[in-house]
Formats: structure tokens, sequence, C-alpha cells
């Protein structure tokens, strides 16, 4: 497909919405149409299922089946919002896709390969170019995003914050692991640092990947021969 599919990942509070919003800004100063996106969620009926998982009403499934509700929320996005976004040529970012269940579901015991399905049958070939990961101690991630629940009154953590400190660091190795396993698609980026700098970090990731196809085919060669 003529788009390009970058996803975002990492542990709570990394400050991956923070910096799609600005790898969005960046990306359309080139002229280039973006869409965001998020998992879970991201389509009507993926949203619905979003609804379900976070508010900890599936958590009585156990892991297995919260991990079938991921898939099926996957299943949808890809269908109804991914995939047509890649077929008009879009670029599509996507905060957390495959490597969240793999992460988050696979800490919490379920088999790989039980995983490894569920996933080859929700993404349908749609597999990401580019997997951003923005690595932050969990600790620093938590305490981000405790202080903005008290800014914005958002309510308490979700399912998937409230586990202990030792959990979420788990995650955060499980990360790094898939990162250093599957290098060849990850980028690792240090959260830590000024939001600024994180966001020069990622876009030198993406310059570095997508060289050529940064700015739409033609483009260039109008703005040249406007110039002229
Ligand atoms: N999940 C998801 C699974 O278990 N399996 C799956 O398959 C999938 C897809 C989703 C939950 O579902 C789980 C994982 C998650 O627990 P969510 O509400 O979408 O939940 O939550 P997150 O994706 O974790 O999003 P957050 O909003 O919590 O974190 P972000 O997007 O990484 O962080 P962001 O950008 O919102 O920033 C958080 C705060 O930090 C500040 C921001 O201003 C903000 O206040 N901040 C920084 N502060 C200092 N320095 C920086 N560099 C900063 N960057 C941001």
């Amino acid at each position: 497909m003529p788009g390009h599919f970058i996803t975002f990942e990492g542990g709570e509070g990394a400050g991956k919405t923070t910096q799609i919003a600005r790898l969005k800004v960046f990306l359309e100063s080139l002229g280039n149409s973006v869409l965001v996106t998020r998992e879970p969620g991201g389509s009507p009926g993926a949203e619905k299922i979003r609804a379900l998982l976070l508010s900890g009403e599936a958590r009585d499934l156990g892991p297995r089946g919260e991990a079938m509700l991921f898939a099926a929320a996957r299943a949808d996005h890809v269908d109804h919002t991914i995939k047509p976004a890649l077929a008009r040529g879009d670029w599509v970012l996507c905060d957390r896709y495959t490597d969240s269940t793999r992460v988050y579901q696979g800490e919490a015991g379920v088999d790989t390969d039980y995983l490894k399905l569920l996933e080859t049958a929700a993404v349908a070939g749609v597999r990401p170019d580019l997997t951003i990961l923005i690595d932050v101690p969990a600790k620093v991630g938590l305490q981000r995003v405790a202080r903005r629940s008290q800014s914005d009154d958002s309510g308490g953590p979700d399912r998937f914050e409230d586990e202990a400190l030792t959990v979420h660091e788990r995650r955060r190795k499980l990360f790094i692991d898939l990162a250093r396993e599957e290098a060849y698609r990850f980028a690792v980026v240090d959260g830590t640092k000024d939001p600024e700098y994180v966001a020069t970090a990622i876009r030198k990731a993406v310059s570095e990947r997508f060289s050529d196809d940064l700015t739409p085919a033609g483009t260039a060669t109008a703005a040249h021969e406007g110039a002229v």
C-alpha cells in the first residue's frame, strides 16, 4: 500500500500522545496527509471494546479473554481505519499496536503462540514500517500520569495503569527486549528528556527510515518549478 505506518509504543505516561501530535505537525508541514489513531480503539467498534477493557469490566474474562478483545478491537481498527488510510497514501501514526499486546498480555502470562495466532488474524498483513519505542523508567511515567490526573481531574488509574511498580518495570524490560529482537523496525528514544529533545530524536529516526518518501510525490518538483 502507498501509505506509511508508524506505531508508537512504551509504558504509561511515556509521552506517546505528546510526540504523535508533534510528528503530525512536522509531516503535515512537508505536505503529507496524516492520520492519527490509537489502540485499543480507533474505529467505532473498537472504541466500544476500549471502554470495556479500560474500565476493568472485562477483567473477569482473564488475560486470555482480554487478549481476544484487544485482537477483536484491532481487527476492526485495521479494517475500518488503518487499511483505508494506507490505501489513500496517508501517514498513519498509531498510539500502541501489536507490541503492546505482546508486552502487556504476555507479561500477564498469556502464551506466546496463542498471542501470535491472535496477532496474525487481527492485523491481516498490516505491519508497522517503523515502531518508535519511547523508553522511560516506569516510575517516571506513572508520576506523569498521576500529575496529569490531578490537573485535569480525569479520575483514577485505568485497568492497566493500576498495577504494582514491578509489573510496569517488567513491561518496560519486555519492550526493550522486543526492540532488540526486531531491531530492523524499531527506533528507541530516551523519553526522560524534554519533549523538544524527544521530538527531534523521533524526526531523525523517521527521516532516516523514510529518506525518499517524506515529501509527497510531485510536490518537490512543483515547488521547484513555482520558484523558477
Ligand atoms: N493495552 C493496550 C494492552 O494491555 N494491550 C494492548 O494490546 C493495547 C493496545 C491503553 C492501555 O491499554 C493497554 C496499555 C494501556 O495501559 P491509554 O489510555 O491509551 O491506555 O494509555 P496510554 O497509551 O498509556 O497513554 P498515556 O496517555 O497514559 O501515555 P502517553 O500517551 O505515553 O503519554 P502522554 O503524551 O499523554 O504524556 C503523559 C503526561 O506526561 C507529560 C504530558 O504532558 C502528559 O501530562 N509529558 C512529559 N513530561 C515531561 N517530559 C516529557 N518528555 C513528557 N512527555 C509527555
